[in-house]
């Protein structure tokens, strides 16, 4: 396995685009410590809002009855594991998921926005919509994992065929303890890539990047910036959002 982290310090010393963004491959972007931590504090609230509400978090299962090693809710549509649709409405209970608060989406602009210029200046493209195509999220997944989550090598392929077909990314923001990312053209273990994902970060995966297996073999414990935990009261865990166009 080849372990792709790029030490915190690095970030927190050099803050310019070029030094926290990487292309990590065609259509794969990583933007360390990207959220500012008065905006994850935002998050935190209003997912604690919502998540706390008729339709926040619960508990899901795969169709064999085996529960997925993490809590979820859905923001714009739902998505059922079990039967791996989107719907309007969630089907175990019939509640209608929020919409997409307008502050996160326009995090989701700003990464995809940044992410354009970046891959613009290290590529030397002048297209870079080519290698990572533009996209206006209408569903958002939130995944709280407690220090024991856990979620297997997977790929996202339940958006519609156009979605798929474009490429339209993923945009993933990690918030709270830090996690072991793992992503890799198969879904196999010992061949995949290595990421350490820590609060702030931006992962964005589209075009040729959006079929990529991912997933989460390890979240760190006491390693949420100290500042988010006294704003915010978090518990310990870590807080995944990913956005997407169905
Ligand atoms: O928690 C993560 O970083 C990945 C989440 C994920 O793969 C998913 O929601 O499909």
């Amino acid at each position: 396995m080849n372990k792709i982290w790029v030490p915190k310090e690095q970030c927190d010393v050099a803050n310019s685009l070029e030094e926290t963004g990487q292309v990590l491959r065609p259509g794969m972007v990583l933007l360390k410590n990207y959220i500012p931590i008065s905006e994850q504090v935002n998050i935190v609230k209003k997912c604690r809002e919502l998540g706390l509400g008729p339709s926040g978090f619960y508990r899901p299962g795969y169709k064999d009855g085996a529960k997925l090693r993490l809590f979820m809710m859905c923001l714009g549509l739902d998505w059922d594991p079990q039967t791996r649709a989107y719907a309007q409405i969630r089907p175990h209970d019939n509640v209608v998921p929020p919409d997409i608060p307008s502050h996160f989406s326009s995090v989701v602009a700003r990464s995809l926005e940044d992410s354009h210029r970046l891959i613009k200046k290290v590529m030397d493209v002048t297209d870079a919509d080519d290698m990572l195509p533009k996209m206006s999220p209408d569903l958002c997944i939130v995944n709280f994992y407690t220090t024991n989550g856990r979620l297997g090598l997977h790929q996202d392929r339940d958006e519609t065929d156009d979605s798929l077909r474009k490429g339209l990314p993923v945009v993933s923001m990690s918030i709270g303890d830090s996690a072991e990312f793992l992503y890799g053209n198969q879904r196999d273990v010992e061949k995949a890539d290595s990421l350490m994902l820590e609060s702030g970060d931006v992962l964005i995966f589209g075009a040729e990047s959006r079929h990529i297996f991912h997933g989460v073999t390890n979240i760190f414990p006491r390693t949420a910036p100290h500042g988010l935990l006294e704003k915010t009261g978090l518990l310990p865990g870590r807080l995944n959002l990913t956005f997407r166009k169905y």
